[in-house]
């Protein structure tokens, strides 16, 4: 099987140890090489239980999760780290410089793979603007930063370790919107090949999406294009209007 980052649930549900009532049901969709999936839903509809399967955070109760054809309960923890980036909704940063933050998935990348990684997250102005540039010291839980610096550094972490596939859980939700737009441009350029997941609230995140899946309750209840959902599905005009 080629390495090549490509996804598939395959009818996967989903509930949390010790809890009896399924956070995810019948889960199916495919997300390609060069693709973005995004996926939209109320708050607690499962969109973060979905993507914590893939990294095997949590796994199916039923049904399957492949990583290029290949069940990821069969995978090596190692062969799946390689292949898959996620950057959590609460994205942490370890107490320690910058440099040691963007490294920690990959501690031999080269300055130049850290400028580039913060360039494509919207962040090199910033640490290039700090007096110790990759040197400077970020407190403990990252207080020293603002909500949406965070969000960048955590972007370019991610981008650092040249996965195949990125998940990013309400990623740029602290970003303004001319902001998060560039940043989803750059990173388009940057891993045309890669296989993009992302959840995401505001619709301009979503609207360019190859496929959009709505979530409610556990279920996808819609799929589409923004323009065919649009059309089509009461949930995401009602997620589009409010
Ligand atoms: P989430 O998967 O966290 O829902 P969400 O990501 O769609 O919500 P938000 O937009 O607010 O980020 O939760 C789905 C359900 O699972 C919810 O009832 C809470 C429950 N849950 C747990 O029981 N344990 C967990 O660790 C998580 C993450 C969720
Ligand atoms: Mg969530």
């Amino acid at each position: 099987v080629k390495k090549t980052g490509h996804v598939e649930f395959r009818n996967v549900s989903f509930a949390y140890p010790g809890a009896e009532a399924p956070v995810l049901s019948d889960i199916s969709f495919t997300a390609e090489p060069g693709q973005t999936v995004a996926i939209i839903g109320s708050t607690g509809a499962g969109k973060t239980s979905l993507l914590a399967l893939l990294p095997r955070l949590y796994d199916a109760a039923s049904g399957e999760v492949l990583l290029d054809g290949v069940p990821v309960t069969k995978l090596d923890r190692s062969e799946i780290t390689q292949r898959v980036a996620m950057v959590p909704q609460r994205p942490y940063l370890f107490s320690g410089s910058i440099e040691h933050n963007l490294r920690f998935g990959r501690p031999e990348a080269t300055d130049e793979q850290l400028w580039d990684a913060l360039t494509v997250a919207q962040a090199a102005d910033f640490v290039r603007e700090k007096k110790n540039g990759l040197g400077s010291r970020i407190a403990q839980g990252g207080t020293n930063v603002s909500g949406g610096q965070r969000q960048r550094l955590c972007i370019a972490r991610a981008l650092v370790t040249e996965p195949k596939v990125f998940l990013f859980d309400d990623s740029f939700s602290a970003l303004d919107v001319a902001t998060d737009a560039r940043l989803r441009r750059a990173l388009k350029a940057k891993t045309a090949d890669a296989t993009v997941i992302i959840v995401g609230q505001r619709v301009s995140t979503i609207a360019d999406a190859d496929q959009i899946l709505v979530l409610d309750n556990g279920r996808i209840v819609d799929r589409g294009t923004h323009e065919e959902l649009l059309e089509t599905s009461s949930t995401y005009q009602e997620i589009v209007e409010s």
